[in-house]
């Protein structure tokens, strides 16, 4: 009576790019702990770390002896997913098979018509519903109690409405690592990275981001002690460096002093190093000083565009000004910076991704990632592109924000708008500063010898290759 649960190899062009930073599948893990607290069996396979395509992961998931098969599909992943519950049927594999994750979050009873392999899709978190799911499905009975899900009912999709209110996030047993291959997440600063949850939703309106529909508009925040025990428990594991993974990691600056705080007393400043993702506007000299101190290293701001008319149409609610000040402030605090930025925003022509270089220029981060605006289901744009006829296709699996220009904004071609992504990579990274500053880290830090030249490697294969 085992579940199974699963994230797919991801597709070529993002595998190439997430390889360098392949972490751990936190929303499976979460899950399995959740079923081994209730005493249902469960095993866990991240068929991305280990590098396996559709037909070996189903044998992998074979040979379980599974009773019921679940994976997590983001937009571009969806089409793995089903790849491998078509494998699995074709063998024979007669359980039930889910899919919950933020594809079916959004588009819940949309994604059994168009992938009618599964018999059940799942909206939201569902650490609360999961037990429930199985034993209904095992017991026989159609899952119609559970809200937020959908199901087929004599060959008809039936939903069961919106998901339920989000778990209190420190009632949440902690992620089943053990049940995940550790040694095969790494990061290009570290070969024994982690992955930690520390918050979950953002209340920000950026028009973009499937976030605060899937997990919605409040940051719902661990306790500090709570974090900085698991990140002590992953220290004494091996772990010597963890990726907060929270979209908006310092919302709240009262919580992330006294998590700061709560690092400090372990000692684990001097243990590990980590980084965290957030928003320009929420960071000051006093904050980036109290996350340096207690052990972070790297930043990851979301600046997006150059132009005050991306911002505005992003609904992005940051100025040039506050990006400015963020990353200077976060330098002046010894802060390595990672700057997310994006082209083809609604409206951007090729002056305002000059316009989005001379701030990159400016800023001098010290990594960069440019993504292609993508409208992804679950968003404000998706709805606008869909209303305004503005998708150039509805195959998922060229939703990667890295590879396609799905989004026609107006105003670029689709050639202009990969162009555009090339050029700001190929800039950035050609800069000789740039080139020192990697090899300085490289000769300084031997162990992330590996992990950096993989990603160089992967980064220059992409850039040189123009792949749609
Ligand atoms: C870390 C991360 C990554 C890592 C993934 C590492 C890993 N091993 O998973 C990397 C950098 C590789 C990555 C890549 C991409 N990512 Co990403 N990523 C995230 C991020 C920041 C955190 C994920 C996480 O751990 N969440 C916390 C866990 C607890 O939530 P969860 O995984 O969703 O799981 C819960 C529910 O979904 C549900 N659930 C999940 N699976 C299942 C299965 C079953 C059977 C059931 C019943 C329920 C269920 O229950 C879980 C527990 O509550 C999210 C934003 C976010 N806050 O989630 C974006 C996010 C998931 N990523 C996003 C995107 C777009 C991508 C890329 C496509 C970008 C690209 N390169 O083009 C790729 C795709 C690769 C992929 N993983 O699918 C979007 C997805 C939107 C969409 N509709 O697809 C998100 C939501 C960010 C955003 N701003 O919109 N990503
Ligand atoms: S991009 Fe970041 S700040 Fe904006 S809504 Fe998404 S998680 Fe929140």
């Amino acid at each position: 009576m085992t579940t199974v649960l699963a994230v797919p190899s991801y597709q070529d062009g993002v595998a190439s790019i997430a390889q360098t930073t392949v972490g751990p599948p936190m929303g499976i893990a979460y899950l399995a702990a959740a079923l081994e607290a209730a005493g249902e069996p469960v095993a866990l396979l991240d068929a991305n770390a280990e590098g396996l395509g559709p037909a070996p992961a189903a044998a992998r998931i074979l040979a379980l002896r599974p009773t019921f098969v679940g994976f997590t599909a983001s937009t571009p992943t969806l089409g793995r997913c089903a790849a491998i519950a078509r494998e699995l049927r074709r063998c024979g594999y007669a359980g039930p098979l889910a899919v919950g994750g933020p594809h079916p979050s959004a588009m819940t009873e949309q994604t059994l018509r168009d992938f009618p392999v599964f018999d059940v899709a799942v909206a939201g978190e569902a650490e609360g519903r999961i037990v429930a799911l199985i034993q209904a499905l095992r017991g026989g009975r159609a899952p119609e109690e559970l809200p937020g899900l959908a199901f087929f009912q004599h060959e008809e999709v039936r939903g069961t409405g919106p998901a339920p209110a989000p778990p209190d996030v420190d009632s949440l047993p902690l992620p089943a690592r053990h049940l995940l291959p550790s040694g095969r997440y790494r990061s290009p600063d570290s070969l024994h990275a982690q992955t930690v949850v520390a918050t979950r939703g953002c209340p920000a309106p950026c028009s973009y981001c499937a976030v605060p529909g899937m997990f919605g508009p409040r940051v719902r925040r661990r306790s500090p002690e709570a974090v900085a025990d698991e990140v002590r428990a992953l220290a004494d594991d091996g772990a010597d460096w963890v990726n907060f993974v929270d979209d908006t990691f310092t919302w709240d600056a009262r919580w992330v002093v006294d998590l700061c705080d709560a690092f400090v007393a372990r000692g684990l400043p001097e243990r590990i190093g980590w980084q965290c993702l957030t928003r320009v506007d929420r960071v000051d000299d006093e904050l980036l000083g109290a996350l340096r101190r207690a052990g972070c290293r790297r930043v990851e701001l979301g600046i997006e565009c150059g132009t005050r008319q991306g911002l505005r149409t992003l609904r992005k609610r940051v100025t040039r000004e506050q990006i400015v000040r963020a990353f200077d402030a976060a330098h002046e605090a010894g802060l390595e910076t990672m700057a997310l930025a994006m082209v083809n925003a609604p409206g951007e022509d090729r002056a305002g991704v000059r316009a989005t270089w001379r701030l990159l220029r400016r800023l001098d981060p010290d990594q960069l990632q440019v993504s292609v605006c993508t409208p992804y289901p679950g968003t404000r744009l998706y709805e606008e592109a869909v209303r305004d006829g503005a998708l150039r296709t509805t195959d998922w699996s060229r939703y990667s924000f890295l590879r396609s220009a799905v989004f026609d904004n107006g105003a670029l071609s689709e050639g202009e708008a990969l162009d555009a992504q090339r050029m700001l990579q190929l800039r950035f990274w050609g800069r000789p500063r740039v080139i020192v500053r990697l090899s300085r880290r490289v000769l300084r830090e031997p162990r992330s010898r590996r992990a950096v030249l993989s990603a160089a490697a992967a980064g220059a294969k992409r850039l040189l290759t123009r792949e749609r």
